[in-house]
């Protein structure tokens, strides 16, 4: 059931090159210091390129080309211009998807299924939809003349780093802002390959710039005095520390954070789709997603019922090499990351809590974890509190409404939550009450560019996608 069927013919059609310099005025410059780091297919551990680590003097002459551009071009550019330039970036992903997505897997460990029709899509529908906003953003309702703010500095993760360079890079830019933007260290090459597509759309230099590199470099650019608007996805530890940094600067900020979702599944829910939920939920992307379900509460009279469906469902998943595209389950993103799920679950088990994966045979090499659950998990319990970011799900039961509110709310985060029931009124009632920036309704990990998205409480603060999300990049 579980096969490793390595499937070469997808790796040819992209070109990794050996090494990567860093994107500065729309030009691959050395770092002024040599520093490099490998980027590692966590599949198979091979290295597969060189990338420049950016010192400081690297950032500041990168945040120097931003501000420049900003100033001379990108500000000043009508917003019918920007417009083209936004909607021919898109055009070029839309083209080369199949390439970035291949690309994408090799580089994160991800499904070629999900990069395929996740993705990629949702990345340029990010850039179309930005696009048709920068020539409108003056009779929208932001006030008499809204102006953009500035250079934006921007640090994202490894879990969707492309799409995660859209939602932060096409907002910027719609509204008039240049962009110096550090990629995740384990996850860089889509990033530089947006850099070459900025060239291939002739964007004009400077407008925006990619600084490689790890938490140094990310902490130099967020700390940087020459940039006016922050923009972080990571670790609530991290978002933590940037807005020490920022505060009292003056300097805008916006935190998109980690998560520990309910997915709530009543009595009355369709079970076989909210067991396809409870599944899509927690181990899409290896459960590397700040959204994902990872606490499943089930209404305690349908438990038993739901968790062998669940059992079943999930021994039917297929765990292996990211471009087979049967595959479901792909690599853990790092060695760090593997370590780091590993010592919770241990916790987990130590705990008291009883731990169940399919059969399910691990390659030798690369970073690989089954699909695991937990039960008898108590809300006390490590996993039921602690964020994992992996394809582990913590089960606990509920008996009335109001208990599982209790129980999901119960929680520092506040990101997302999922609700299964086929009555209306228990759903409104429940999203209602329910604290977490997105509520899906009978389905989960649905994303779209029209639609804010961002947490509550330790989750961060400020939205991305839709009208929310341009305020943040606006002077209204
Ligand atoms: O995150 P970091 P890590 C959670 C998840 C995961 C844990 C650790 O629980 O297990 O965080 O992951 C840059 N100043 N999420 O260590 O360190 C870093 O280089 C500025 C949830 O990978 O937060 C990278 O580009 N930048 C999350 C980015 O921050 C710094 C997605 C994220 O790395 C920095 C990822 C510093 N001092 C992890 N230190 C989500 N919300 O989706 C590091 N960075």
């Amino acid at each position: 059931m579980f096969e490793y069927a390595p499937a070469p013919e997808s790796r040819a059609i992209v070109d990794i090159k050996p090494s990567y310099g860093l994107f500065v005025n729309g030009e691959f410059v050395d770092p002024k210091e040599g520093g490099a780091f490998k980027s590692v297919n966590p599949a198979t551990e091979e290295t597969l390129a060189e990338i420049a680590e950016a010192s400081q003097a690297d950032v500041d002459a990168a945040v120097a080309a931003a501000r420049t551009a900003y100033q001379k071009v990108w500000g000043p550019m009508p917003g019918s211009e920007r417009a083209k330039y936004l909607y021919r970036i898109a055009r070029i992903i839309a083209e080369r998807s199949r390439e970035l997505a291949v690309l994408e897997s090799i580089d994160n460990g991800k499904p070629i299924k999900e990069t395929r029709d996740v993705d990629l899509p949702l990345v340029s529908a990010h850039f179309f939809y930005h696009a048709g906003w920068a020539d409108k953003l003056d009779h929208a309702g932001f006030g008499p003349q809204p102006r953009p703010v500035g250079v934006a500095g921007q640090v994202i993760p490894w879990n969707f780093p492309l799409l995660m360079l859209a939602w932060k890079v096409a907002p910027a830019l719609a509204c008039g802002n240049t962009v110096v933007l550090k990629p995740a260290e384990t996850t860089p090459l889509t990033a530089l390959a947006f850099a070459e597509i900025c060239r291939e759309a002739d964007l004009p230099p400077g407008v925006v710039n990619i600084v490689t590199g790890a938490g140094d470099t990310g902490a130099a650019v967020v700390s940087h005095p020459g940039v006016d608007k922050v923009a972080f996805t990571g670790s609530t530890a991290v978002g933590r520390l940037i807005a020490k940094s920022v505060a009292g600067t003056g300097k805008r900020l916006t935190l998109e954070l980690g998560g520990k979702a309910a997915n709530i599944v009543f009595a009355d829910a369709a079970i076989d789709q909210a067991v396809e939920g409870v599944v899509n939920g927690i181990f899409f992307n290896q459960g590397h997603v700040c959204c994902a379900g990872s606490r499943l509460l089930v209404q305690e009279s349908v438990a038993e019922e739901v968790l062998d469906r669940l059992k079943r469902r999930m021994s039917t998943l297929r765990l292996g090499d990211p471009l087979d595209k049967n595959t479901d389950i792909g690599a853990i993103n790092s060695a760090e990351q593997l370590t780091r799920i590993r010592e919770l679950t241990e916790v987990g088990s130590a705990e008291g809590a009883e731990p169940w994966s399919p059969q399910c045979p691990l390659p030798d090499t690369g970073y690989w974890f089954a699909p695991t659950i937990f039960t008898g998990v108590q809300q006390a319990h490590r996993i039921a509190r602690e964020e994992i970011f992996g394809p582990v799900l913590s089960v606990l039961t509920f008996r009335t409404p109001e208990e599982a509110i209790e129980k999901a709310n119960n929680t520092p985060y506040g990101l997302s939550a999922g609700v299964w029931t086929e009555k209306g009124s228990r759903m409104l009632w429940a999203a209602d009450r329910l604290k977490a920036g997105v509520v899906w309704a009978n389905t989960f990990n649905k994303f779209d560019a029209t639609s804010p998205f961002g947490g509550l409480k330790e989750s961060g603060y400020g939205r991305e996608g839709g009208r929310q999300g341009l305020e943040a990049y606006l002077d209204v």
